[in-house]
């Protein structure tokens, strides 16, 4: 089902006409109404007149997450707070959060997109859609909820966490579409393993995975583990949320954004020039419609690329591939660049390891060092095991030769794929910690 079939398969002559409509008039909002975009535009010398269409967008300054930081809380947003309706703030582990606000059309047009992007994952009016992502100042719950809701889905609201009663409910309520972080989905079904339930039984037959890095494998992994499709959703609450952007169910081949709402550009992170469509850098993304917290050529931090090829589902707005990882994410280990995305395609191509792991960096004299952690599966670990009584940490049984043989593999590669050597750790099953949200899957000791 296509939920928007005017805004989603739109001529792209009049999607263009259409953006830049909207461009113009977000341009003039934000001058008149944020003395900070003023500031801005006068330092870098535009004036919202000279901005006629697309092609003028290069010429405007970019904003990122410090000015969002030094504007705390409020101090972006474009209309009085009697209009705003909604605040949500990021995650930040450090110091204050990022705020955003909405107005009724900001949460209306936030539902929209929402609806398209579940919609896109292969959801109907027909479905019943456990929404696991976290209810709060996260947008994911939210968002997916208000979604879902408007295309017609019945919604059980059970926010992250609580594993044993998301498998009861799902089990009881006949759950068709799950919601949440794909590490989450792979914490659940390990938990349903433990308890000896069948998910594969479940109705279950879509997941709408996003808000974390996750690869191809890891979506084979899960396709695989509970029989169902697994669709990747992105968004970020600085641009409004979940719903920028998700991947249709036919292809599974790059997440369609909703291009008649967010502007995407790819800039190359370091030069800041943009790039031709099919480069690889960072996304930088215009919110069109939004009221309260209009954004102008945001740095997202993330790197994808951008396509405008037909997809054989029928949409004709761009799709963007899969996040390979975010700027700030990117590793420097003796000066090559490694995404920890890199290292988890080749562990999820490696038998008899599980998708848990985590890498830890650290510093040895000059010298980098990366060492990847890895859960063994529970048949190699019991094979590696039998006959030893007591045991906290499998890594005391290297010296046993599958170990040895599956470690050199890893390693090699790896290093086929990045270029260097690292050390390979295997750790116990179920012995590294699992999220219930966002998983933390480096460690940089570096920092300390
Ligand atoms: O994570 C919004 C969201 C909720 C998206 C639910 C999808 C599903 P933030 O907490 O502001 O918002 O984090 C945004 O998470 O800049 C990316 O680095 C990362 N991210 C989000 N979706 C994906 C994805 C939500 N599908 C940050 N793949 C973004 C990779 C993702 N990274």
């Amino acid at each position: 089902m296509i939920f928007d079939r005017e805004h989603e398969c739109m001529s792209r002559s009049d999607l263009r006409q259409l953006q830049e409509e909207r461009l113009r008039a977000l341009v003039k909002r934000v001058y008149d109404k944020v003395p900070f975009y003023r500031g801005l535009f006068d330092k870098s010398g535009v004036s919202p007149e000279q901005v006629r269409g697309l092609d003028d967008l290069a010429h405007l300054p970019f904003t990122r997450k410090y000015n969002l930081r030094d504007e705390y809380p409020f101090g972006l947003f474009a209309t009085p707070m009697t209009d705003v309706v909604r605040i949500h703030a990021s995650s930040g582990t450090t110091g204050k959060p990022t705020t955003v606000g909405y107005t009724h059309n900001d949460v209306a047009m936030w539902a929209e997109v929402c609806a398209r992007a579940l919609a896109c994952a292969g959801t109907t009016k027909d479905d019943i859609v456990q929404v696991a992502y976290g209810y709060g100042l996260f947008t994911g719950g939210l968002g997916s909820h208000y979604g879902a809701e408007l295309i017609g889905s019945a919604v059980i609201p059970i926010s992250a966490g609580n594993t044993q009663r998301q498998l009861m409910l799902m089990q009881d309520f006949g759950t068709t579409v799950l919601c949440c972080t794909p590490s989450f989905a792979l914490y659940v079904w390990d938990v349903a393993q433990q308890l000896h339930i069948d998910v594969t039984k479940f109705p279950l037959r879509v997941g709408v995975f996003g808000a974390e890095p996750w690869s191809e494998g890891m979506r084979q992994e899960i396709e695989r583990k509970w029989n169902i499709k697994a669709c990747d959703i992105y968004g970020l609450s600085e641009v409004i949320g979940p719903g920028v952007s998700c991947e249709c169910v036919q292809a599974q081949s790059g997440l369609h954004l909703s291009e008649d709402h967010f502007l995407a550009e790819i800039v190359d992170p370091d030069t800041e020039e943009v790039l031709p469509e099919g480069e690889w850098g960072e996304l930088v993304v215009t919110t069109l419609t939004k009221e309260a917290f209009p954004l102008i050529r945001y740095r997202t931090g993330d790197i994808t690329r951008l396509t405008s090829e037909p997809c054989i589902c029928g949409r004709t707005n761009m799709r963007m591939d899969r996040i390979a990882g975010r700027v700030d994410d990117m590793l420097i280990i003796r000066g090559v660049n490694v995404f920890p995305s890199q290292v988890e395609s080749v562990l999820l191509m490696s038998p008899r390891v599980e998708p848990h792991y985590r890498m830890v960096v650290s510093r040895k004299g000059a010298l980098d060092n990366l060492e990847v952690q890895v859960e063994i599966s529970p048949d190699l670990y019991q094979e590696v095991t039998r006959g030893i009584l007591s045991t906290d940490d499998v890594s005391t049984f290297t010296e046993h030769e599958t170990l040895v043989g599956l470690k050199q593999n890893i390693q090699k590669n790896i290093k086929d794929i990045i270029g260097i050597n690292v050390g390979v750790t295997f750790k116990e099953p179920g012995s590294i910690e699992r999220a219930e949200g966002k998983s933390e899957r480096v460690i940089d000791l570096r920092k300390e």
